[in-house]
């Protein structure tokens, strides 16, 4: 046991004090160490994706590193899309796997894999060398033998993820050559830590700001914010990222707009697009906080003066259609507001949400997994990122759902007070009808991208013991007001009419 003790000590050096430990044979010595020691947070899970990808969720939420430990073989396997999560959301996600002795190496024995290097690129290996911002694997070969291990008290240290460096100069540069052809600030998601000063830096600049739900500063900022809708085929002279790469369309039609100057400035330290642009790693409240004051660049452009009736036009659309998916994701973001916070599934959920969800009331904390935009672990992150936090809404598509039916086994072990897990039903992957890209597709070639589903949402919610209601009309949210449920999740499923969304989709095109 003295090898595992001693990893396990180096990760609790390193300030990680949270483990999620997945059974097997080869790392049950690690599994009950960490059992037997106090001073730490063990979770429990059987599937190791799941488990990762709530590990992740912990980093989220506690800003320190968590640990998936796991047995050989392809357990450890299972961890990679949350490690590749981890890796472009800049988290610090541990994978602590067994392996089996150093001679079973290439042999083929049973459970044996080449464990090493799994993850590539997508986790470093020397604790020693660790930035604490990104992941980190730690391969353990294990003798077998007996194992009985002693309670002990664990003693985590403080974490501090090595400071990282930023170009005050190139920003300044940025921001005074940005009056002449418009400058817009385009924010994704940001940490907690990084909105009060990223909110009053854009106040006193004064430009437009498209900004994602993630950001935490879409309602805060409504009076400056503007759709995505009024840049299109304007593009301004630059454009100042700030935060994730944003969700929006635009974004992506930028690697086609060389005339656009582009300055980001992000955690994990990648541009985000493959054209030219420049690039400042680094925390937000960090940097704007070098820069010092901001000089107002105001709105060049008169961008405010053309958002407004856009904005007019969608609120009608939402009346007008109601039961249309982005009619009824208006309402659930109305009811969303009485959350302590909100988790958005990738694909439609996170989009429609940015478009369609209600500015006037801020919403206490927003999450998403945007590092690689997969559809898998969402719940389990979810539950990860809000494990401590009752009234906490996750909201995702139906495929995504389907992807991690096992998270709710997380659910014993985390706040379920006031949990809502809303899952909208459009019969598979709608996003696909969104792309202009694929319309010329025939029935049977739509229906393999779309993967359209009938499955009883009803029967997944009884299996795990949630409660469940649906909602397929406007009207039938008022059923929210009357559920009385005490620590108990609430699968809210919402089927959106496909006719009022057609013709929800086809108005707001033209
Ligand atoms: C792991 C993974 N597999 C596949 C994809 C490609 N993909 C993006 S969106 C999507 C469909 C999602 O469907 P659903 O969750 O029902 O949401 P909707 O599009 O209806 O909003 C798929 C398969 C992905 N992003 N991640």
């Amino acid at each position: 046991m003295q090898r595992e003790r001693q990893i396990v000590q180096e990760l609790l050096d390193l300030g990680c004090g949270e483990f999620v430990v997945c059974g097997g044979a080869r790392n049950a010595g690690l599994v009950a160490l960490l059992e037997a020691a106090g001073g730490i947070r063990v979770w429990r899970h059987f599937e190791e994706r799941s488990a990762a990808f709530f590990a992740l969720g912990r980093t989220k939420d506690s800003g320190r590193p968590c640990a998936v430990v796991t047995t050989s073989g392809t357990a450890v396997a299972e961890c990679l899309p949350a490690v590749i999560e981890a890796f472009y959301s800049a988290k610090p996600l541990v994978i602590l796997s067994a392996d089996r002795p150093e001679n079973f190496r290439g042999s083929g024995a049973p459970q044996t894999i080449e464990q090493e290097n799994l993850f590539g690129d997508y986790a470093g290996k020397d604790p020693a060398n660790w930035n604490g911002r990104s992941p980190l694997h730690v391969n353990v070969s294990v003798e077998e033998g007996k194992v009985r291990v002693d309670e002990w008290v664990a003693e985590v240290a403080e974490f501090s993820p090595v400071r990282l460096s930023f170009e005050v100069r190139k920003l300044r540069d940025f921001l005074d050559g940005g009056v002449f052809r418009g400058l817009v600030a385009m924010v994704g998601g940001l940490e907690e830590e990084e909105r009060e000063e990223t909110y009053y830096f854009l106040k006193e600049l004064g430009i437009p700001v498209i900004a994602d739900v993630t950001s935490g500063l879409r309602e805060a900022l409504a009076g400056q914010v503007i759709s995505e809708k009024v840049l299109r085929g304007n593009f301004p002279g630059r454009i100042l990222r700030l935060g994730e790469v944003p969700v929006g369309r635009l974004w992506r039609d930028l690697e086609s707009s060389p005339g656009t100057e582009v300055l980001s400035i992000c955690q994990n330290g990648l541009p985000g697009l493959a054209r030219e642009s420049f690039v400042i790693r680094g925390e937000l409240n960090r940097v704007l906080k070098g820069l010092g004051e901001a000089e107002e660049v105001g709105d060049v452009r008169d961008d405010f003066l053309k958002a407004r009736p856009i904005a007019g036009k969608v609120d009608e659309l939402l009346e007008a259609y109601p039961d249309s998916e982005p009619g009824l994701v208006r309402l659930l973001s109305v009811y969303a507001t009485t959350g302590e916070s909100l988790f958005l599934g990738n694909s439609l959920p996170i989009r429609e949400w940015n478009d369609f969800a209600q500015r006037d009331t801020p919403y206490a904390l927003v999450r998403a997994n945007r590092g690689a935009n997969g559809i898998d672990g969402q719940l389990s992150t979810w539950l990860g990122a809000s494990a401590n936090t009752p009234d906490s809404w996750g909201v995702f598509g139906d495929l995504t759902t389907l992807y991690d039916l096992a998270a709710p086994s997380l659910l014993g072990q985390v706040a379920q007070e006031g949990r809502v897990l809303v899952v909208i039903n459009n019969g598979g992957g709608r996003i696909f009808d969104r792309l202009p890209r694929l319309e010329s597709l025939s029935g049977e070639q739509r229906k393999a991208v779309v993967q359209p589903q009938e499955v009883d949402l009803k029967s997944w919610a009884g299996m795990w013991g949630m409660a469940y209601a649906k909602v397929n009309r406007r009207e039938d949210f008022d059923q929210l007001d009357e559920i009385e449920l005490e620590n108990q999740t609430l699968v809210l499923e919402i089927a959106p009419s496909g006719s009022q969304t057609e013709a929800f989709w086809s108005a707001y095109h033209e």
